[in-house]
């Protein structure tokens, strides 16, 4: 697909793949995030049934919606979750000043075991988050691997976390298997992140702009490595990544140094 659309590109795609996010920094305009911290102390964000086509989720006027018509958040959530997702559901997440807690590291289901399909968490911040301000700690390159809901809450720090500061606006795309947490509030300031999570309706293959397919950075992007994992289990990574693009680009051919050709290979067998 190749669409004046603001699509992603297929490198951004396998940094996607490989880091479990894409991030759009102050892409929100102003008048919007000094509408939403009102919105969201008064609880006014419209209700939306599990499932919903996101298309009849949103009234036009509020905020989700101004949000999600944002060409760049539009054509990133397209490119990522399909032109149709429905919305599982959406939250706004307090952390509050001062609140002397953390949130464990965590995913957002149970395990789930999809490797052909995948749900889009998005997480807007409206303010500017500053480090003392508990931004959400996240673990880059951990949304392969598979973990029960808190199960990773035991672990305290993983290099290579990244705890977001960000300036007004930002919205972040994570794929649902990400670890993550909110982290403590040590400033004077509520902090809030508005939460919406999608779900596709149709095969995700080729929802961006493929027409970089073949250069040679998607590989590149593919195969890097994270510092919370030993250079053997990163292996194990890459291979997870080299499977997610496969069933991405419908290329079942697809693979980084034989790695996914050799362990498929089963002469004789069909
Ligand atoms: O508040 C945050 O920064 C993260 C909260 C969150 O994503 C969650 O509770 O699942």
């Amino acid at each position: 697909m190749t669409t004046t659309e603001q699509l992603l590109s297929s490198v951004e795609m396998a940094r996607f793949v490989a880091n479990g996010f894409h991030r759009l920094d102050a892409i929100v305009p102003a008048e919007l995030n000094e509408r939403a911290i009102p919105e969201f102390d008064a609880g006014q964000q419209p209700g939306v049934a599990y499932g919903t086509p996101l298309k009849r989720a949103f009234p036009e006027g509020s905020i989700p919606r101004a949000l999600l018509d944002l060409p760049a958040v539009a054509g990133a959530l397209r490119s990522l979750v399909g032109s149709d997702p429905t919305v599982d559901h959406h939250h706004t997440h307090v952390r509050e000043p001062h609140e002397g807690g953390a949130q464990p590291l965590h995913g957002d289901a149970i395990i789930d075991t999809r490797i052909d399909a995948f749900d889009i968490q998005l997480m807007y911040y409206p303010q500017k988050v500053t480090v003392d301000m508990g931004g959400t700690l996240s673990v880059p390159g951990s949304h392969l691997r598979r973990t029960n809901e808190s199960d990773t809450g035991r672990y305290q720090n993983l290099r290579g976390q990244t705890r977001l500061t960000c300036p007004p606006g930002t919205v972040v795309l994570l794929h649902h298997g990400i670890w993550h947490g909110g982290r403590r509030n040590d400033s004077d300031i509520r902090r809030y992140m508005f939460k919406i999570r999608f779900n596709p309706t149709a095969p995700q293959v080729r929802t961006w702009d493929v027409s970089d397919l073949d250069d040679p950075a998607v590989a590149r992007e593919l195969s890097v490595f994270h510092p919370w994992s030993e250079h053997a289990t990163s292996r194990l990574e890459i291979y997870n990544r080299i499977k997610m693009w496969r069933a991405l680009t419908g290329d079942t051919s697809f693979d980084i140094d034989y790695w996914a050709t050799r362990v498929a290979n089963r002469p004789g067998r069909a």
